[in-house]
């Protein structure tokens, strides 16, 4: 077994280049040519390839870092050469491809203006995509736009940097096919609104910054989503006292001392509970034109994490499957993870329904957006006690307010009522029995 060190190649006159993306994870193999992290100029990003193939055994930069040629990235581990001469071969054949995606590396980051892909193995793969400094696409998806008469940089990309793919097109004709009314009104409106005669620096000292990347990446997303679904949102309130009289007399059975579990641990088990009996919040659409509704087997709640660098969603697989304590473990580590920028990025993908839990920081209720393609989002806020009048008399009980926005299309208002009270009854008195702890 020998090491190898993979180093930032030739990029020009480039130095302090940013790293935008990690695109591998150490103990991953990876195959030479393969795409190792994206760097991005000025006006341009371009993935660098990996010179060699084997396996990571350290990654020696982050998201975020600025790096020059030579700069080392990461170091591989080789299995020892055992290769014939055919092999031999074709690893010359291979080194010029890689020699080629190197030169490439430079030359695309000078190219203002462009995004570029180094495709694996194969150079005449390379996808320049002129945008003008504007939207994502490849010229298939362009070349398709024009051919329907559409500019496309009015389309949200829901794809990696806003990337603008074949299914955003259908979505967006399929919009606008619908709603020809509501565009017009829309152009009417704008152009009653007055144009700007001043600057915000007109009325004193400003800053001006960069919008941080998460932000970016996340907008088109939301957009996407609060403009396409007819979003409801439901509100209710949630006695939780005998949960959190539970919750704040667990302890460790060793030490005695008591156990730090979040209320979020217990809402994800009864969210999961709920889905089990309501499978169509479990459910996504990727196009009502097709008449087609996925239904999800599994139960991965997704997680809205407040980070410095913004918003993140990972999440929590096969929730039915851990305990509460093992959730609450999860959370913490998770949360860790997306605050140091070390998570992967498929995680932000592939799930059920996703809670976005202000109870940490307060408010009452509010109108949380739902995670496309995902058809609803429960918001959690802070739970109170609160004087309540049970059985003729008044009481001090701990309340928990939800509010669950919700796709109208295919979910009914009596639908999500019906689903709150199924939350409601499984963090309530029998909240234990019924999550089967
Ligand atoms: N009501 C009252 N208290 C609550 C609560 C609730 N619903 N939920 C959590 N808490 C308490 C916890 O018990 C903890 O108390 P202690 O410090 O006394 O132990 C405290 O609030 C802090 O909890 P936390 O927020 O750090 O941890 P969590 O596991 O509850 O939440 C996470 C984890 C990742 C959801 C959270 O850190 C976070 O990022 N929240 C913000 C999500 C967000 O921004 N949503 C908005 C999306 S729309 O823009």
């Amino acid at each position: 077994m020998s090491e190898i060190e993979i180093k930032v190649p030739n990029i020009g006159d480039f130095k302090d280049v940013e790293i935008i993306e990690i695109l591998v994870n150490e103990g991953q193999s990876i195959e030479k040519n393969d795409p190792i992290i994206t760097l991005e100029s000025d006006k341009s990003s371009v993935e660098v390839p990996s010179d060699h193939s084997g396996k990571i055994s350290k990654l020696k930069v982050k998201v975020g870092d600025k790096v020059s040629e030579g700069d080392s990235i990461l170091t591989l581990e080789q299995a020892e050469d055992k290769r014939t001469n055919a092999d031999l071969q074709e690893t010359d054949a291979k080194k010029e491809i890689t020699k080629n995606n190197q030169e490439a590396v430079s030359s695309n980051l000078e190219n203002k203006n462009e995004k570029v892909e180094v495709k694996k193995n194969n150079i005449s793969n390379i996808q320049h995509v002129n945008d003008g400094g504007k939207t994502l696409a490849s010229p298939k998806i362009r070349r398709l736009a024009r051919e329907l008469g559409l500019d496309i940089n009015k389309i949200q990309g829901s794809e990696r940097s806003g990337r603008v793919s074949e299914d955003d097109l259908k979505r967006y004709v399929n919009i606008e096919i619908n709603k020809p009314r509501e565009k017009e009104e829309k152009v009417q409106v704008d152009k009653k609104l007055p144009k700007s005669e001043y600057e915000h620096s007109d009325f004193g000292e400003v800053e001006i910054k960069d919008i941080p990347r998460i932000k970016k990446l996340a907008a088109p997303h939301l957009l996407n989503s609060y403009n396409s679904i007819p979003h409801v949102t439901h509100h209710d309130e949630i006695d939780i006292t005998e949960m959190e009289d539970f919750r704040n007399s667990l302890t460790d059975q060793y030490s005695g001392e008591k156990l730090k579990i979040t209320p979020l641990a217990f809402i994800i088990k009864a969210l999961v509970a709920s889905l089990k009996k309501f499978p169509s919040f479990n459910s996504s659409i990727e196009d009502m034109s097709d008449g087609k509704i996925t239904y999800k087997k599994y139960f991965h709640i997704g997680i809205a994490v407040d980070t410095p660098h913004g918003l993140m969603v990972p999440k929590i697989r096969d929730a039915d499957k851990k305990s509460i304590g093992f959730l609450s473990k999860e959370l913490r580590e998770v949360g860790k993870k997306c605050r140091e920028l070390k998570i992967d990025k498929k995680e932000f993908y592939g799930g059920s329904m996703t809670i976005s839990s202000l109870g940490g920081i307060g408010g009452s209720f509010f109108t949380p957006i739902i995670n496309y393609p995902e058809v609803a989002i429960l918001g959690v806020s802070k739970s109170s006690k609160k004087q309540v009048f049970l059985n003729d008399e008044f009481k001090i009980r701990t309340i928990l307010p939800i509010s669950l926005s919700f796709d109208h299309r295919i979910i009914d208002g009596a639908e999500a009522a019906r689903f709150c009270n199924e939350i409601r009854d499984n963090l309530g008195k029998n909240f234990a029995y019924r999550l089967a702890i």
